[in-house]
Parts: structure tokens; C-alpha cells; sequence
């Protein structure tokens, strides 16, 4: 890992070109380049996003052949005992952010938050997450446009009453728990893989 050539370019595995686009705003106040590669990656089911990300991490750097990141993330909802955490993807896909709010309909306490694990990954090196949460409240109603998934229902801590979806990228990067993992992540990756 010491000969590691990369260092100003992040292969950044995904499918989702608003995770991307966040993610390479990021990613350049830390003066390093983000690649988007859509690989088809294993995503496993499992209770830890961690271990999600960990898993498709490895994967995709043996398909690619080369040091790869991942992103996987969660909303994590204190009224509804932490669903729908790491089967996000499927809520998202089956039931969406109105099931959500309907699920909600007589739940008062609406604490939840994001969590966000970017895993990095070369062929020949085991994986290494960071980790980013996003605190906040699901609002009673969607509001805004911007951004994606469950944008619209979660209003960040501190965020001015305002869901992601009525931020511009910009202003979701300064809360979200992708914009701190990336952070997590870009502070070892430009300080040559220091511990
Ligand atoms: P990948 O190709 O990178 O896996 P994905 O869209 O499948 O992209 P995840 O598995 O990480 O992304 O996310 C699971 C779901 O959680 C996703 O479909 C969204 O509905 C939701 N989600 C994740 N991050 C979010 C964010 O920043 N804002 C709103 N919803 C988010």
C-alpha cells in the first residue's frame, strides 16, 4: 500500500448519480478527482450498514481491479425502533417516503438519522470504513424537490426547519452524514493512508 500511485483520484461504485454528485463536490475541497464506476457490486441484506459496504467494498475492487470506494447508508428512525436502517433501499423501492409517513401518522417522537459508511477497497488490501450520521426529525409532510430517496421527509438538526430536499447540494453537504463520512475518508486518503 506504501507504492500506492492513487491518492487524487476516488473510483467512486455506484449507481446513483445524486450520491455521486454530492459525493464529488466533497470529495474537491480536498482537492481529489471522483471517477464514477457503475459496477455491479453484491449488496447483501444484514441489519449493519457497515458490513453491507464492507462486503460490496470488496467485491467491486475485485471486479474492477482496482482501490475502490462504496457508499451505503441508512435512515434510522427512533419512533419506528431504527426502520427501516440498512433495507433502506428496499422501503425506498416498495412503500417510499409517503408509507413512511403514514407508518407515522400517530408517532410523536421523530428523532431519526442518517448513517453513512464509505468503505474503501483495493484488490489486495481488506477494507476500511468511515462513518457519517446526519441527526434530525421526519417531517409531517414531503416537502421540497432536490436531492433524492428519503430527502424529502428529513429535516437536519440546526438546518433552518428545512428537509434536504429544500437544500441545494451545497447546503445538504453541510449536515449530511455522506458529506462527513467522504470527509472521514478524504483526510486518510490525501494524508498517504496514515493510521
Ligand atoms: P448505490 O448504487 O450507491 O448502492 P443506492 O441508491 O442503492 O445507491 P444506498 O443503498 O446507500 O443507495 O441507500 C439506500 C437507500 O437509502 C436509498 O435508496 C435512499 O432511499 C436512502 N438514502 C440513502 N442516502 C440518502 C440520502 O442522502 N438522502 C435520502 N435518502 C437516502
Amino acid at each position: 500500500m506504501k507504492s500506492f500511485p492513487w491518492g487524487r483520484v476516488a473510483f467512486f461504485v455506484t449507481g446513483n448519480t445524486c450520491k455521486f454528485d454530492e459525493a464529488r463536490m466533497v470529495l474537491a475541497e480536498y482537492n481529489v478527482a471522483t471517477a464514477m464506476l457503475r459496477v455491479k457490486a453484491v449488496e447483501i441484506q444484514d441489519d449493519s450498514v457497515e458490513e453491507v459496504a464492507k462486503v460490496s467494498a470488496i467485491d467491486a475492487a475485485k471486479k474492477c481491479g482496482l482501490p475502490i470506494i462504496v457508499e451505503d447508508a441508512g435512515l434510522f428512525i427512533e419512533g419506528l425502533k431504527g426502520f427501516p436502517g440498512s433495507y433502506s433501499s428496499y422501503v425506498y423501492r416498495t412503500i417510499g417516503t409517503k408509507g413512511i409517513l403514514e407508518l407515522m401518522e400517530n408517532v410523536e417522537e421523530r428523532e431519526a438519522y442518517f448513517h453513512s459508511v464509505v468503505a474503501f477497497s483495493s484488490p489486495d488490501e481488506p477494507p476500511r470504513c468511515f462513518h457519517g450520521k446526519a441527526e434530525g426529525k421526519i417531517s409531517r409532510e414531503e416537502k421540497g424537490s432536490h436531492g433524492f430517496g428519503f430527502d424529502p421527509i428529513f429535516k437536519p438538526l440546526n438546518g433552518h426547519d428545512k428537509t434536504f430536499a429544500e437544500m441545494t447540494k451545497e447546503g445538504k453537504n453541510k449536515y449530511s452524514h455522506r458529506a462527513l463520512a467522504l470527509g472521514e475518508f478524504a483526510e486518510w486518503y490525501t494524508s498517504g493512508f496514515q493510521k
